[in-house]
């Protein structure tokens, strides 16, 4: 009886941080890791295999009462697809379900176990369907790295949205947000590479091997030495295949895939083209380096002396005439690993935008498509040193806090205030100081970033001077005394301090224009491709544009804009410890999670509160079939005679809307469904057959 009062948390009685703790340890050591409070899943990264996903549980997660069976991330999935089928709730058909958590938490396996559950549920198109489940190891093969806290971790964000016509799935989409492209040229110790590199040379034949000029891993000094021991080769090889498969499976093309593989190849002999100065100011590439440069050129389809210019000199036009300026060694380097990244990151690119081509749906224009959105970013994180995609990666985590609290605790309250509701106020971590920290005008740290950014001339150090010298009295801002240029944010999930070296440029992120003609002089056709295509997309500017901070402010809001107007599922991710191992619990790092998450105050709000509260209008058109009466006025009055003849409980009326407990919806969606059937035998008896509840 114990363990299935925990299952839901919101139905405790009485619970302090302690005991919250207890509980969630309690279940984890049975490894039940998932448990609700109220219609939100919590769910603890085992950190090992559990038989919870077998196709007997999906079948059983399919239309099920959620009362029924123990809490599963499965469940969620058919909330969300019976709430888009308007089976379940009012309010808005197009659902997002968020999931958020520090690196390493488990967001992006619920995510795959997520879509898995809701292809199954609306098995109708099985090629479209198989695609859109390929597409996750294609992504990840490019888009995630080894990292001290997760050894497949995202380094960029994605939102999916699944495109749906009444109950078949139609088409899918995705929305990326900032690929981590530095990690192409830089790794910390203890970090990896793309695992696509890895992958690659691990599982090429030799033929292709030779084909792309491809040597020994252990040259390439992109990969930093650090390959792996032969068990966790044969690994990267398995993981080839598996994402040649996903290439076909999803409709690349034999060329764009060779394409793709000799840029691959490109980039590692990039990054081995070594510099030294010569007697006079010119700078030449190391003998040692030449078979590099020749074969970087080969690779990327270029001119050799063309790539050489391009890497040790900018050519710059200043009314009307052409200057050279020769690069010191530091810029020949910074080049040649600007152009690394740059061509990693619009293959990227490529592939999403790619992907979203083959899987656009394939409807009539008129055609009504309804949503269901899948958000998996890039965790919390706090390294030994955080640069400027920390920055951006927190910033982004700071934003999903942010619409946490603002469903479930602002919106919530304002609405009981302005209904009436007798309602005794639950505070909350508000961290929206935090968030206007980075994001106001003309005084936020992106903008004064953009600013800074905008003066050739301007330092890191520069930067840092303003900033400590606008936030020095912020609570939300730590000053750093150092020779380095360093500064402390207090987010809502603990103190990060950052290195500001490197912000300016990775901020303005320009690419020289003779880089770009390099390659759109290209004769490998897709790499021609890459640095023609001219996006909507701000990405695919090439020259002057907005800044990555403004590209990412704005997607960010373009996002939130998106999930405010569908309904939304919260996943809650805990990390059990920090050493990814399975059966453990570190009782300080859960707790602080559950603190910053603010899960005891989510566990007030869902107990004492009322999540659902749909208008008189919304709720009278839906119930007015249980009192047999069609065209029942859609009031107030309506409503109350409506509820009076079933037996639920603990409702509330506001002045415009009504106001229910989590578990209330299903109670009437129940009631809906025995009605639906009681109406379908009758009709049966009588010879017709038509089904009431459609
Ligand atoms: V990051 O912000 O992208 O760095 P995530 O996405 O939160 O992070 P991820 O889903 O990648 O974390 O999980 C990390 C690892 O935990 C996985 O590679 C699995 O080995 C492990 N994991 C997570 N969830 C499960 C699960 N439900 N069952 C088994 C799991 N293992
Ligand atoms: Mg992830």
């Amino acid at each position: 009886m114990e363990v299935l009062l925990h299952e839901d948390l919101a139905a405790l009685s009485d619970l302090d941080e302690q005991s919250l703790l207890e509980s969630l340890s309690q279940r984890f050591r049975q490894d039940r890791i998932y448990t609700y409070i109220g219609d939100i899943l919590v769910a603890i990264n085992p950190f090992k295999y559990l038989p919870l996903y077998e196709k007997e549980v999906s079948e059983s997660y399919k239309y099920h009462e959620k009362t029924k069976l123990p809490p599963h991330i499965f469940a969620v999935a058919d909330r969300a697809y019976q709430s888009m089928l308007g089976r379940l709730a009012t309010g808005p058909r197009n659902q997002c379900i968020v999931i958020s958590g520090e690196s390493g938490a488990g967001k992006t396996e619920s995510t795959k176990l997520l879509l898995r559950q809701i292809m199954e549920l609306c098995r109708a198109n099985s090629q479209l369907e198989q695609q859109i489940l390929q597409v996750n190891p294609l992504l990840e093969a490019f888009g995630n790295a080894q990292t001290v806290m997760n050894d497949n971790s995202s380094r960029f964000g994605k939102y999916i949205q699944l495109r749906f016509h009444n109950s078949s799935v139609k088409g899918a989409k995705i929305n990326e947000y900032l690929l981590e492209k530095s990690r192409v040229v830089h790794q910390d110790e203890g970090e990896r590479n793309f695992h696509i590199f890895y992958c690659m040379l691990a599982g090429i034949s030799p033929e292709d091997k030779d084909m792309y000029g491809l040597l020994d891993p252990t040259q390439y000094r992109y990969l930093n030495g650090r390959y792996g021991s032969e068990d966790i080769v044969r690994k990267w090889g398995e993981k080839y295949s598996e994402v040649c498969n996903a290439m076909d499976m999803v409709g690349f093309e034999e060329q764009e895939k060779v394409d793709m593989m000799t840029i691959l190849a490109g980039i590692l002999s990039l990054g081995n083209i070594m510099f030294e100065p010569t007697e006079t100011d010119a700078l030449r590439v190391t003998n040692k380096s030449m078979g590099w440069l020749k074969a970087t050129a080969g690779q990327f389809g270029v001119q050799e002396e063309e790539l050489l210019r391009s890497l040790t000199c900018t050519l710059s036009v200043m009314r009307g005439e052409a200057i050279r300026r020769l690069h010191n060694q530091q810029q020949a380097e910074d080049a040649r690993d600007s152009i690394a990244k740059v061509a990693y990151g619009r293959v990227f690119g490529w592939i999403v935008s790619k992907v979203n081509e083959l899987l656009a749906p394939n409807v009539d224009f008129d055609v009504e498509l309804s949503e269901i959105g899948i958000l998996d970013i890039f965790g919390f994180e706090n390294f030994a040193v955080n640069r400027f995609e920390q920055l951006c990666i927190n910033l982004a985590n700071e934003q999903l806090q942010y619409f946490f609290n603002h469903h479930i605790f602002l919106m919530e309250q304002n609405e009981y205030k302005e209904e009436g509701i007798e309602w005794e106020s639950i505070s909350f971590k508000d961290n929206k100081p935090i968030l206007d920290l980075f994001l106001t005008k003309p005084i936020g740290i992106l903008s004064l970033l953009d600013e800074q950014s905008a003066f050739p001339q301007a330092s890191d150090r520069d930067f840092v001077d303003k900033l400590n010298s606008k936030f020095k009295s912020s609570p939300h801002y730590e000053v750093v005394r150092s020779h380095s240029p360093l500064f402390t944010v207090v987010h809502y999930a603990g103190k990060v301090q950052y290195n500001g070296l490197g912000f300016l440029e990775k901020n303005r992120d320009t690419i020289p224009a003779s880089i770009r003609s390099l390659f759109i002089n290209s004769v490998t056709p897709l790499l021609s491709l890459l640095f023609l295509m001219q996006k909507a997309d701000d990405n695919f500017n090439s020259t002057r544009k907005q800044s990555v901070g403004a590209q990412f402010k704005h997607s960010l809001a373009v996002l939130m804009e998106k999930m405010f107007v569908a309904s939304p599922h919260f996943v809650r991710c805990i990390k059990p410890n920090g050493s990814k191992l399975p059966d453990q619990v570190d009782n300080k790092i859960v707790m602080d999670q559950l603190r910053y998450n603010g899960l005891l105050e989510t566990i007030r709000i869902r107990r004492d509160g009322f999540s659902w509260r749909p208008s008189f209008k919304e709720f009278a058109q839906r119930f007015n079939i249980l009192l047999i009466k069609p065209d029942l006025p859609l009031t107030k009055e309506s409503c109350m005679s409506i509820l009076n003849t079933t037996e639920i409980h603990g409702w509330k009326c506001g002045s415009s809307r009504m106001f229910f407990k989590y578990w209330h919806q299903e109670e009437l969606a129940r009631l809906l469904e025995r009605l639906g059937k009681a109406a379908l035998v009758i009709q049966k008896g009588k010879g017709h057959k038509h089904n009431l509840s459609n």
